[in-house]
């Protein structure tokens, strides 16, 4: 197995300094941390400067570093003119302060403030983003620059940690389009279900017949790491033999991402700050909205590399890195990896889970296309989430173990988020497996995945889709413990 314990010696034995770390923020002597949001001008590149909605002037928000277990106090701050929500994405806290109005979380008024306190947990890589929608204003929710990532440290082994890089991945300068969102064929296994092919191909003809086929969709201007465009933030200078601990999150409102360094492979040691069972090495990573991987590479290539998105034209538009050896010089280079497939049952245990569930959730996701003014309307189970009516679908008994069974009647792919609770991958596109720990996990189009978990922690629970223009028009659901 490989243990926490094993995952932080092997972390520990990563040497230097703190490298790109965004800046930390230390306690004050009225709350252990300060967030304000309000709208400021970020810098992507000399002379590109826009204007969004920050944390505390700054893009990426700063590092939060908690301890586990180590309660922490919270100013937030709301400077800007409409209610906001700062949700706690991947800690198991209480409903009053996960960020989320569904679950009855109350609004950080505009030019309001709220003082909240939490326990930190689990340890591992989280972040914190609005939760807001943002429906037709492009300004709002993830489109913004509302996005800063958290870590926290574990118990018995604080600081253990001495080379680690956060990359932060995120687009600014969104505009709509209506062509229909690119086709994007990187999961594995590929395995569609005819049904849900039938079903969302019917959804397409119905839409088609009344001359409304696509809802519109989001694209950007401009893409960053550290909110800084390719070439011009600081490149990640590092030496030979090296191994650098890579904390990479996805912040996009909307897109799915992938990142490769020519030359390199990733050891990829924790998803959504879980560890895994054991240290898988793959050429390259992809994430659906609001996922991490941690990943440990070692630096055996000198040179002056791009370490950019495989999309061309987005790395071309800003999406990456410059990795830079010491002494080395000149254009960065960029040279596609090998062609791969992403696959989460690669990172866990070949065996299905010991635990049988105690009840199995059915869901359908289905897209009625360009059925809200415009959007797209989706729905789980026929029910399209109204933030009015706030019915809870879904009834927990604290203790107990719940699968979801997921079927995506849809051609999109949905990262799937489940709030204040982790749940455990347990079959991906018909491929049983275990031990991989989450709380985003992307669902292929007419695919069907399977996550269970245990209601550990009551309140009302938050489910939904992390695409912004998913959530945004429906595809959300409560749980509530009963
Ligand atoms: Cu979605």
């Amino acid at each position: 197995m490989f243990s926490r314990r094993n995952f932080l010696k092997t972390a520990g034995t990563i040497a230097g300094s703190r490298l790109l770390s965004p800046s930390v923020i230390f306690a004050q002597s009225s709350a252990d941390y300060t967030l304000t949001m309000a709208v400021k001008p970020i810098e992507l590149a000399p002379n590109h400067i826009l204007s969004t909605t920050t944390y505390n002037g700054q893009f990426p928000g700063p590092l939060l570093r908690f301890q586990e277990g180590r309660q922490v106090t919270i100013d937030i701050h709301n400077e800007t003119d409409t209610p906001e929500q700062l949700h706690w994405h991947g800690q198991l806290v209480s409903a009053e302060v996960d960020g989320a109005a569904e679950e009855g979380t109350p609004f950080i008024p505009p030019h309001g403030s709220r003082r909240i306190s939490f326990t930190p947990r689990p340890s591992g890589y989280r972040f914190y983003h609005t939760h807001v929608r943002a429906k037709a204003d492009l300004s709002r929710g993830q489109y913004s620059g509302l996005v800063g990532p958290v870590y926290i440290e574990p118990k018995s082994h604080a600081g253990n940690y001495d080379r680690e890089v956060f990359l932060t991945l995120k687009e600014f300068e969104p505009t709509y389009s209506r062509g229909g969102d690119m086709a994007m064929d990187f999961l594995s296994p590929a395995t569609t279900v005819k049904q849900l092919k039938d079903t969302g191909e019917e959804a397409m003809q119905a839409s088609l017949a009344q001359g409304m086929p696509h809802g519109f969709e989001v694209g950007y201007g401009s893409f960053t790491i550290n909110g800084r465009m390719l070439g011009h933030g600081e490149p990640v200078r590092v030496r030979p033999g090296e191994r650098v601990l890579f904390h990479v999150l996805n912040g996009s409102a909307t897109e799915i991402r992938s990142l490769a360094l020519p030359g390199h492979s990733f050891s990829v040691v924790a998803m959504d700050g879980n560890p895994l069972p054991r240290p898988v090495r793959v050429p390259g990573l992809w994430l659906g909205t609001a996922e991490r991987v941690s990943a440990i590479v070692e630096m055996n290539h000198p040179g002056v590399w791009v370490m950019g998105d495989l999309a061309d034209d987005d790395r071309h538009h800003g999406m990456g890195i410059v990795v830079e050896y010491a002494g080395r010089r000149g254009k960065p280079l960029w040279i596609a990896p090998p062609p791969y497939r992403w696959n989460y049952a690669h990172f866990g245990n070949p065996q299905a889970a010991v635990r049988e569930p105690d009840q199995v959730f059915d869901m359908t996701f289905a897209k009625q296309n360009a059925a809200r003014d415009g959007f797209n309307q989706w729905t789980i189970n026929g029910v399209s989430f109204s933030e009015d009516a706030m019915r809870t679908d879904f009834r927990l008994n604290q203790g107990k173990r719940y699968r979801i069974r997921m079927r995506n009647a849809s051609d999109d792919i949905h990262p799937i988020h489940l709030h204040r609770h982790s749940f455990e991958l347990t079959r991906i596109a018909g491929q049983p497996t275990s031990g991989v720990t989450k709380d985003v996990v992307m669902v292929g189009g007419y695919q069907e995945a399977e996550v269970d978990f245990t209601a550990d922690n009551p309140g009302l629970t938050l489910f939904h889709c992390h695409q912004q223009l998913h959530m945004d028009f429906g595809f959300m659901a409560l749980m509530e413990y009963v």
